[in-house]
């Protein structure tokens, strides 16, 4: 990639998930030649800390490239302030577009979501359409990526010439997305290397043994916790859980899945000591958003989906709101 080429060492602070790891992946096999280093945030935070902040800047790194992570501006200038390093965006978040650094953000230049379901498909313009491209795209919308009538027919074409499924797509994100699933952040770091490596073939994806080893602990893990009651309340299903693994999205998500009409709430009380995390589908997420950082939480989110942390002591008041938005 040309954005690159006058640069020869570099750091990729890229999101745990699927989505993240593949966008990643794509970048990494455009720079090869340089010494590009790849870490994720903490799982669960979409902000860098300061000791993180620390030790990038004493790595010396000339440019920095944070994929599909959307990170709040000011935590993005206190990171550009900190380091000597060019700093550039690609992402599909809905964020205001952020002009100091090099924010390669579609989304917040205007252009549709719909076009850019995933940062894959923002990197696909720079590296085309490629097995990491596709996965990227069906980790971030799963089955609803076949409602897409922009991107659906490329990913047919793409699985025409392969010989893959659009099964086999699910298994291969659901493998990859295991690492963050378990909290294990080296283990999404490594995962970068792993599918760059394996970017042609889908076999090895899918054979890769230890996310089939998470797999086992989260399908147990999500079944527990989905056995729990689902409180309902008009057109709201409120779900408690308790669990120290990250799979609120994926709960959240299958609650929806099946219940198209309703908004579904998630909440986990069980991730941090004294925050929780809140998932919530169907609802104008962008007021959600908007509502919580007005309170001082960190919340994120896409078009009808929103997550929020706050405080323990917070989360019923908040909770009420969610209810009546
Ligand atoms: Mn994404």
């Amino acid at each position: 990639m040309e954005l690159f080429d006058s640069y020869s060492k570099g750091l990729i602070v890229h999101h745990w998930d699927t989505d993240g790891i593949c966008s990643a992946g794509m970048l990494l096999s455009e720079l090869k030649g340089k010494e590009v280093d790849n870490i994720s945030p903490g799982i669960g935070n979409y902000y860098l800390t300061k000791g993180e902040i620390e030790i990038i800047k004493d790595r010396g790194y000339e440019f920095i490239a944070i994929v599909d992570v959307c990170i709040p501006k000011e935590n993005i200038l206190k990171l550009k302030n900190s380091v000597n390093s060019k700093i550039f965006i690609f992402d599909h978040h809905l964020q205001e577009n952020i002009k100091e650094v090099e924010h390669m953000n579609p989304v917040s230049e205007g252009k549709s979501q719909e076009s850019f379901p995933s940062t894959s498909w923002v990197l696909s313009q720079w590296v085309g359409v490629n097995l990491l491209a596709i996965l990227g795209a069906v980790g971030d919308k799963e089955g609803w990526i076949k409602e897409n009538e922009l991107i659906y027919p490329e990913i047919e074409k793409f699985m025409g010439a392969h010989s893959v499924d659009f099964k086999q797509l699910l298994r291969m994100v659901k493998l990859i997305d295991s690492s963050h699933k378990v909290m294990d952040k080296e283990g999404v770091e490594s995962a970068v290397r792993f599918v760059t490596e394996n970017r042609n073939s889908p076999e090895k994806i899918l054979g890769h043994q230890p996310w089939h080893q998470n797999s086992k602990r989260i399908r147990t893990e999500i079944d527990r916790q989905m056995s729990n009651e689902i409180i309902e309340d008009g057109n709201v299903l409120l779900l408690n859980i308790l669990t120290p693994l990250n799979i609120i999205s994926t709960i959240t998500r299958k609650l929806a899945w099946k219940n198209p009409q309703k908004m579904v709430v998630v909440v986990n009380r069980g991730f941090f000591w004294n925050r929780n995390q809140i998932y919530v589908r169907g609802i104008k997420a962008q007021r959600l958003i908007k509502i919580a950082r007005e309170r001082g939480y960190s919340a994120g989110g896409k078009r009808g989906v929103a997550g929020v942390v706050l405080p323990n002591t917070k989360t019923d008041d908040f909770l009420s709101i969610v209810k009546n938005i």
